[in-house]
This record gives C-alpha cells, structure tokens and sequence, in this order.
C-alpha cells in the first residue's frame, strides 16, 4: 500500500485526512465530468481543512492519494476494473488498474489509519427482478458491518429497493445517522418514507457518534446527508424503474448493473441526474472533511 506523502504526514501529525472512492471516476460518472468531479471533491476536502486521499489501484499497486497526473490517469484509462473485494487480489497480482468501490475504500482507508470517507451513493438491495440474478446486494453493505470508518454519503442509490437495504443495514449492525433529517435520503433525492433511527445536526455530533461507535461496534457509522435542491421521488422513481426493467430485459447483471443505471438515469433525465450526483459528491467531501475535523478535535 503506498500512501501519498503529504497523507502519511497529515496521518503522523493526527491532523484530519478524508477518504475518496475510485469506482464513481472510472464506473460512475462519464468522461471528463469524472476527472473534474474528482479534482472538485479533493478541493473541497481542502476547502474544509482536511487531506484529501483519494484511493485506488494503478499497475496493481494500492495508492491511498494520488498526484494530480495519477487521478487523470484512473479517470482516462483504457482498461480500468471496477475493484470491489472480490476481485482485488486478482487485479494486484494482475498488474492492472482498477476503481476502488465503497467496500472496498473502506476497506482500504481504514487499513491505511483513516477514520473518515466520503462518496455519494452506498450500494445496497437490487429490486427483485432487475438484471438476470434475483439475488443481487453490494458488498457495500457487508463491509459497512465489520470496518469501523465514517461513510459520509447522500444515502443508498435511488436505483435501489431502499426498504430492503435499510433492513439490511438495521441487520448488521451499522451506526445510521440522518444529517439534519429523520428520513433516508435517497441519493438523488433527498427524503424518502422510511424512518431513520437516529439524527445529528452537525459534524461534531457525528464525530461524537462514531467516537462511541468505534469504542463499541465492529461496524460503520453511516452519515446520510440529503443532496441540496434534490430531485422529486416519483419523477426519479419512474426513470428508476424504467432503466431497471431495461437492465432485465437486456440481460444486465451482476457488477455491471450499477453503472448501467446510472448511465441510463442520466440518459432518460438529459442529464439532470448527473448534475444531481456531482453536487452530492462535492457536498459529502465538504461534510466528511468537517466530520474529520471535528474528530481531530475530540482526540487532541
Ligand atoms: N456513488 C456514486 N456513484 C457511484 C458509486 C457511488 O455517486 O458510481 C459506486 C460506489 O463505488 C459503490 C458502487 O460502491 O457504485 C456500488 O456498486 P454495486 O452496486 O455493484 O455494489
Ligand atoms: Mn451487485
């Protein structure tokens, strides 16, 4: 694993250090919108104080933060995997590139020492019937039960069954947190009918939370953070359903399906759903940063 200088250093000194996923550049957003997005979220990481470390794998190597010509060769790469856990060791031994997915940066972040990470959407529960499996839940989830780290997100895809992944997560245990709201934020939504368990209203809270959590728990504390002028539930509902009955008919599965979606949401919506999911990128960066901050405080 090769840490950054400027991260090991932040690290040494307890000073606040965020983590940033890798699948959302190479998998999530289209190109050059990703590398932009990517140089947004570590700005405003900085903006807030805090080290960005942006992780992922080049020639089979971990970097936990990147130089500026790293993070456009992750974005650009002719041949780059989506690095979930499952296929990790093969792309190490393998040499190749690969985006690191909420599993595992998670997995990796808090390996390197880092108690904070910010993406946009958790993975979670595929509605029965779309793509080919009937069986399809990210590894997202799992890793959240057992890696005590901060994930700062908008909440699970709207792409999701959410009910099925908020029992999911009630199941294994992860510390859930509504920013400022009692709903489950939806991604590109920012509320929707299902009750959360517990609220913060502000990253020292949060901080304080997961002081205790990782006294405690195994698992993750979850900090869902409702995108600013989010989108309406049944406008992103019906193009979810829509991309997910294609994804069936078109025999779409397994790791693919995630991507897939998120391309054809932004198809079916010209574009608005991208304009959403970079706002909620760069607004979770800014949190997690504050959260991180705030965390340092409590240590020193
Ligand atoms: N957040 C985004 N866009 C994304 C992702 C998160 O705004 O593309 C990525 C994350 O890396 C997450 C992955 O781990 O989507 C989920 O993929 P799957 O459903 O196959 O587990
Ligand atoms: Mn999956």
């Amino acid at each position: 694993m090769r840490l950054h200088p400027e991260v090991r250093q932040a690290l040494d000194d307890n000073r606040p250090v965020v983590a940033l996923e890798s699948t959302v550049i190479t998998h999530g957003l289209p190109r050059p919108a990703n590398l932009e997005l990517a140089r947004k979220m570590e700005r405003a990481v900085r903006e807030e104080g805090a080290v960005p470390a942006t992780i992922a794998i080049l020639d089979g190597e971990i970097h936990v933060g990147l130089t500026e010509g790293q993070l456009e060769a992750v974005a650009f790469a002719a041949q780059v995997e989506k690095a979930s856990l499952w296929n990790l060791a093969a792309i190490m031994a393998q040499r190749k590139h690969g985006g690191t997915t909420v599993a595992t940066t998670a997995f990796l972040a808090h390996k390197a020492g880092i108690s904070v990470f910010a993406t946009g959407g958790i993975g979670g529960v595929h509605p029965a019937g779309s793509g080919q499996a009937s069986y399809d839940e990210s590894a997202d989830l799992f890793e959240l039960s057992r890696t005590p780290i901060v994930v700062v997100s908008a909440g699970p895809k709207s792409i999701l069954d959410l009910a099925a992944t908020l029992e999911r997560l009630e199941s294994f245990g992860v510390s859930l947190l509504g920013y400022k709201t009692d709903k489950l934020p939806a991604f590109h939504t920012r509320e929707s009918p299902f009750e959360l368990p517990a609220r913060v209203e502000s990253p020292e809270e949060a901080a304080a939370v997961f002081a205790q959590a990782r006294r405690l728990l195994p698992s993750a504390t979850l900090v869902m953070n409702p995108v600013s002028r989010g989108l309406e539930w049944a406008q992103v509902q019906s193009w979810v359903e829509q991309a997910n009955q294609e994804a069936a008919r078109r025999g779409i599965y397994g790791k693919a399906l995630t991507p897939f979606l998120l391309s054809r949401l932004a198809e079916l919506s010209g574009g608005v759903t991208v304009e959403v999911n970079l706002r909620l990128l760069e607004e979770n960066a800014r949190l997690a940063a504050r959260i991180a901050g705030a965390l340092a405080q409590l240590i020193a």
